[in-house]
């Protein structure tokens, strides 16, 4: 039912986008790629600068060190002729990393609602993820319903409930201060008498090493769990891709609290290098569900590998 089959231009749109507001169009890595090798033969040396590259676009030291020693071993086999060559190995190398975990939330199975629980720090991204994934669920023909779990701020509320009206879609809340646990189980009890086919859980941003409030999130995963065992199909970190390696300092935390299905990657469009969703890719294997591009309803796109890279790598000499 849900993801529906985007048609190859709307995919196109999306990819075209994706590349104009990839760090505002002009790429991390190409750029200087080709400036890497002016002369353009690929040693050692044009290994090691582009390993600093690297490691500054915030992919990390491990997954730096996995990219560059498959390039030094395509070095060694004399793969590596041109700087096109370079490109290709990089292409693939990255390729690998992110492929599987390009893995799109699927709304699928008997159960209703399907629970969608929004998880994250403060300011990341999660309320306006939830508009976004209204529209989208509600453009492939599914009712959705909206839980107000940020209770701590009357405002969160109020921000939720904008994004209801947007999209025509129920929110549920409650006063500030209520028990998040509360007003989560009584939305699934309102969605599950309406028949609502998605549940979207927003709750208050919390950083990962605060305790109580992450054992909060654990109390209204086992308080959803009460009414339907398989409950949430979905716990979605929200990640904020400028945070750099600290992003996935918040995912490791998160999902060993939690039991993460999916994140969901914003503000890519913004001064983020982008090399985090390669760092959470090789370290954390958790499915990558959507990138966040801007701050309006349609500026988020479900994961894919190939067009991350190649909009990664686009630009410069392309
Ligand atoms: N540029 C850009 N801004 C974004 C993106 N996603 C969210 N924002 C903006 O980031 C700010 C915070 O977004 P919210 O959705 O309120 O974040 P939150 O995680 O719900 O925040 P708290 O509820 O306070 O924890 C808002 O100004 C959003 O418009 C994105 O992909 N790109
Ligand atoms: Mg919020």
């Amino acid at each position: 039912m849900f993801p529906r089959k985007e048609k190859p231009v709307e995919r196109q749109g999306f990819v075209k986008r994706l590349r104009a507001r990839l760090n505002r169009g002009d790429s991390w890595l190409t750029y200087d790629l080709a400036n890497l090798a002016p002369g353009g033969k690929i040693d050692e040396d044009v290994l090691d600068e582009l390993e600093s590259l690297l490691v500054m676009a915030d992919v990390g030291i491990d997954t730096t060190q996995r990219i560059i020693s498959d390039l030094q071993a395509s070095l060694a086999r004399k793969e590596l002729k041109d700087v096109d060559a370079l490109r290709s190995g990089l292409r693939r190398s990255l390729v690998a990393i992110l492929e599987p975990v390009a893995r799109p939330l699927e709304i699928v199975g008997e159960h209703r609602p399907f629970v969608v629980l929004i998880v994250g720090v403060n300011g990341a991204g999660k309320t306006t993820t939830i508009g976004k994934l209204a529209k989208r669920l509600k453009q492939d023909g599914l009712s959705v319903m909206l839980a107000a779990g940020d209770t701590f701020r009357a405002a969160a509320v109020e921000q939720l409930q904008a994004w209801g009206e947007r999209n025509a879609v129920p929110v549920i809340s409650q006063q500030a201060g209520a028990d998040p646990a509360a007003v989560i189980f009584d939305a699934w009890q309102a969605a599950s008498a309406r028949n609502i086919d998605v549940l979207l859980a927003d709750t208050a941003g919390r950083l990962q090493n605060q305790k109580g409030l992450m054992d909060e999130l654990a109390k209204i995963k086992r308080v959803v769990a009460r009414r339907d065992e398989t409950a949430p199909h979905e716990i979605m970190l929200v990640l904020d891709a400028s945070q750099g390696q600290n992003a996935l300092v918040q995912a490791e935390k998160f999902h060993a609290a939690l039991g993460l299905t999916g994140i969901t990657v914003t503000k890519l469009d913004g001064s983020a290098k982008g090399g985090i969703l390669l760092a959470i890719a090789n370290q954390l294997q958790v499915p990558v569900r959507f990138i966040g591009i801007g701050e309006s309803a349609d500026d988020m796109q479900t994961f894919s590998a190939e067009e991350f890279v190649d909009a990664l790598l686009a630009g410069g000499s392309q």
